[in-house]
């Protein structure tokens, strides 16, 4: 029996629900097929000389990598004439992109990631995107910066993939977290996992320990208690896991539980943590918290955040839900 294809889903989802549109059933397959392409230059590496720094520098200040390039150009290009967004917003770009005026506009705006863990490209680890869909506000034809500083809870559809042994697509429509692995011979992606659900408990934890020094109190709290494993409060030993691409990361807690954090730290004052919020943050909280866990900063749920601005960064603590609500409970104790 053949799998189901994300295709045969996606109709399938539009007609037992209302919350897929034909339109944003066309966006989701666009996207699949950027995935696809990214994939493949991610899969030839040093073969298609792709690896490297592409000697410019994104909005970030941070220096980009050939790919980071390559998969922002791949999304334009392949969402642009589709008809189906207003506009498009990437972090690898200062402003939102604007679809050119020869193409067909429509309701929904798309925000990316093109290349999450771009330090891992050189390095062969895995890497993946990040994407969020948001409705362009009514009435608006030119959407600017502002269109998109809508709180997390308004997305209608959120994703991402993992360029690991095998390529995966994770999806959210608002009802369940569902996982699509691609055939490579077909050159589809298939239903591999249903409505995944993350366990509510862990022992096993995500943090850049190098930032130990920087973390505020109730983090530096939890993590202590972690590693005092059975000897201290938890009566249980924790296992500690970094890969340093969010998408691997994240993925894995789907798959087997975990709490990933990226808290606000002291290194950058300035900065309230590293993770950009519209683009990495929101739709990795809305896909945590369709899957069960749940998502927050430490002080509030992330998907109730009001932006403030398109590449605003924000602290992260998400997965297992009773580990999360403890971060939480420490930084309100
Ligand atoms: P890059 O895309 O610049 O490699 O950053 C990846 C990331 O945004 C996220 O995917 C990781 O969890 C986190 O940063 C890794 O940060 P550290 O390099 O400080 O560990």
């Amino acid at each position: 029996m053949p799998g189901i294809t994300l295709t045969r889903f996606l109709i399938d989802q539009q007609y037992q629900t209302q919350a897929v549109s034909s339109d944003l059933r066309l966006l989701v397959e666009v996207v699949a097929r950027a995935i696809k392409a990214i994939s493949v230059n991610v899969g030839k590496g040093a073969l298609a000389g792709v690896l490297g720094e592409a000697g410019t520098g994104n909005v970030q200040g941070e220096a980009q990598k050939k790919l980071d390039v390559i998969a922002n150009e791949i999304l334009l290009e392949a969402n642009e004439w589709g008809g189906h967004l207003a506009a498009m917003a990437s972090e690898e770009m200062d402003d939102p992109h604007a679809i050119p005026h020869r193409y067909p506009k429509g309701e929904f705006l798309l925000l990316f990631d093109p290349l999450d863990g771009s330090s891992n490209i050189d390095v062969n680890v895995s890497v993946g995107t990040i994407f969020s869909v948001l409705r362009c506000p009514d009435g608006v034809s030119l959407p600017t910066e502002k269109d998109f500083l809508q709180p997390g809870t308004k997305q209608v559809c959120a994703g991402f993939a993992v360029f690991g042994p095998s390529t995966v697509l994770v999806l959210t429509l608002g009802n369940g977290v569902h996982a699509f692995t691609l055939d490579r011979e077909m050159g589809s992606f298939v239903l591999t996992q249903a409505n995944i659900r993350i366990p509510e408990d862990t022992q096993e934890f995500a943090i850049n320990m190098s930032n130990m020094r920087f973390w505020e109190p109730p983090v530096k709290r939890y993590v202590d208690e972690l590693l005092a494993g059975k000897t201290g409060v938890r009566g249980k030993d924790f296992n500690m896991r970094w890969v340093a691409s969010m998408v691997a990361d994240v993925y894995r807690i789907l798959q087997r539980g975990g709490i990933f954090m990226y808290p606000r730290d002291l290194k950058d004052p300035k900065k309230p943590g590293r993770l950009r919020l519209m683009y990495e943050a929101n739709p990795m909280a809305f896909i945590v918290e369709q899957a069960g866990g749940a998502a927050s900063t430490g002080r509030e749920r992330i998907l109730d955040l009001q932006p403030t601005e398109l590449h605003q960064r924000v602290a992260v603590v998400l997965g297992s839900k009773n580990e999360v609500e403890r971060v939480a409970s420490y930084h309100s104790a």
